[in-house]
């Protein structure tokens, strides 16, 4: 074996995903990262004692003598140091591209712009109930690379994949690949809608057997005719030929000419129109693997909302509150607030921008709620937006949790106070997560009304 090192850059779950299974199979391992910060510290403690560490920046040049590197999602693919690699000579791998190549079981591919963790969850909780061993991995946040050598042939590798993990593998061949939607996002990555589009389009030109594509949103809709495999469509407009659609009260599935009934529409227990689709999409993936409609509808019926996409963290005086810290761009804080038909929504939005429009989610605001409550570095962009509209209702505050108890002195019963931030959380948290816990936490703790203050 060579004594040349591979390099992997990021030292985050990705990373380390790289850098433990590599140095586990023999390999010289460097580690490096542009930030040095007391996380990154505890994080590596994973990693065996021989994986040499350099944090805290590195040149262009980190990789041009190198084995192979292994860039983390978040490096962008053109990065100088891939650049400078591939000039040399030197493979450029990611996480997901090794796990492409090594995994010897079936792969179902999930991506789409939203959807993909609630439409990823469910598929593995329906193959599951289906009897089948599953793998559930991905952008979802539980890498896959390390826990490879688990997997076996007859099981199922369900993985939640972003635009990122998908441009950087060479041949992302799933058994079935599933193309939810595709709204403008990651553009400040992907330089424009064509090009992240694009990425998202690689996972059905590489399907190896079925392709599974939102049948309402007129991108993903032709991707079909990139597909080399079979194609099912899911989606509540007519004329769907093969998938999943909702006929009268039910979802059903359409094969070959015949419509069969797979539960009441309200038997899913899910807010929003958007998570209906997102039922379609799973149950129209679970019949191209093989699924009957009774565990499909089993699993569908004991589903709960994943944490931070649309969940009920408070139910209490006649008042709801909804954390959907996950709705990180436009199109998903929109669902959001279509998602509480014949309720007034007090929304409270803001954090990071992605460099999308916010126009369709300014509209949208105006449109479905009683009261807006901006913070964090986009609240000023937003206030402007909101103005302009010429509606009032709105409320400035500097932080989440300021936004909190400003939603609270605004509530009346039969309100709705939505978390939709319709942007990243960069600017006042670490990730959507720590976002949406600072939520539960300043909900939980805002006092009971006693019935006379109601
Ligand atoms: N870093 C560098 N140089 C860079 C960029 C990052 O050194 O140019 C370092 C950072 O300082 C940090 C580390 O790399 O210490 C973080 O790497 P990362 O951002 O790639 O994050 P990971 O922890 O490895 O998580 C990645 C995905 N992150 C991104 O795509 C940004 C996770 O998706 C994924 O769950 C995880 O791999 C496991 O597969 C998160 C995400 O935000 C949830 N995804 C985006 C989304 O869903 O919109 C695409
Ligand atoms: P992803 O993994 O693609 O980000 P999630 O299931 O985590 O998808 O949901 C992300 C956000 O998008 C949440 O706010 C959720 O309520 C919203 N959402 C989920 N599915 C859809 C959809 N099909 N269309 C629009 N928004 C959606």
């Amino acid at each position: 074996m060579t004594d040349k090192p591979v390099v992997v850059i990021g030292a985050g779950r990705s990373g380390l995903a790289c850098a433990v299974t590599l140095a586990r199979e023999g390999h010289r391992v460097v580690i490096v990262d542009r930030a040095d910060t007391l996380a990154i510290r505890e994080r590596i403690a994973v990693l065996p004692a021989r994986v040499e560490v350099r944090l805290g920046g590195y040149p262009d040049d980190v990789a041009a003598d190198a084995l192979m590197v292994c860039p983390s999602p978040g490096v962008p693919w053109d990065a100088p140091e891939l650049q400078v690699a591939r000039a040399h000579g030197v493979p450029v791998r990611s996480e997901m591209d090794l796990v492409f190549e090594r995994c010897r079981a079936r792969i179902c591919g999930i991506t789409g712009t939203n959807g993909k963790t609630t439409t990823t969850t469910l598929v593995a909780a329906i193959l599951e109930r289906a009897g089948e061993r599953v793998h559930l991995g991905g952008n979802i946040g539980v890498t896959m690379l390390e826990r490879l050598h688990m997997v076996n042939e007859a099981d199922w590798v369900v993985l939640e994949l972003s635009s990122f993990q998908i441009e950087s593998v060479l041949e992302p061949r799933c058994a079935i690949a599933c193309v939810l939607n595709v709204t403008p996002d990651h553009l400040d990555r992907h330089g424009d809608f064509a090009a992240y589009a694009e990425t998202k389009r690689r996972l059905v030109r590489f399907a190896l057997d079925d392709a599974v594509l939102g049948f309402d949103d007129p991108v993903t809709r032709a991707m079909a005719t990139v597909a080399q495999c079979r194609v099912h469509q899911f989606g509540l407009a007519p004329g769907i030929t093969d998938g999943a659609t909702r006929a009268a009260d039910d979802v059903v599935v359409v094969e070959a000419g015949t419509v069969t009934p797979v539960l009441p529409v309200g038997d899913i227990p899910l807010f929003g129109e958007h998570n209906l689709q997102n039922v379609l999409a799973a149950v129209a993936i679970a019949r191209a693997a093989g699924v009957g409609t009774s565990p499909i509808a089993g699993a569908v019926r004991d589903f709960h909302a994943v944490p931070h996409r649309l969940q009920t963290v408070r139910d209490q005086d006649g008042v709801l509150w909804i954390n959907d810290s996950k709705a990180t761009n436009v199109e998903s804080a929109v669902a959001a607030l279509r998602s509480f038909p014949g309720r007034t929504i007090i929304w409270i939005g803001g954090g990071k921008g992605a460099g999308t429009s916010i126009e369709p989610l300014a509209d949208e605001v105006v449109a479905r709620s009683r009261h807006a409550v901006l913070n964090g570095a986009s609240a000023g962009e937003l206030d402007e937006a909101l103005a302009r509209r010429g509606f009032a209702a709105r409320t400035v505050v500097a932080t989440l949790s300021e936004a909190v108890a400003a939603a609270a002195s605004l509530t009346r019963p039969g309100d709705v106070v939505v978390l939709a931030p319709g942007y990243k959380s960069f600017d006042q948290f670490r990730n959507f997560e720590d976002r949406g816990r600072a939520f539960g936490e300043a909900v939980e703790h805002l006092p009971t009304r006693s019935v006379g203050d109601i």
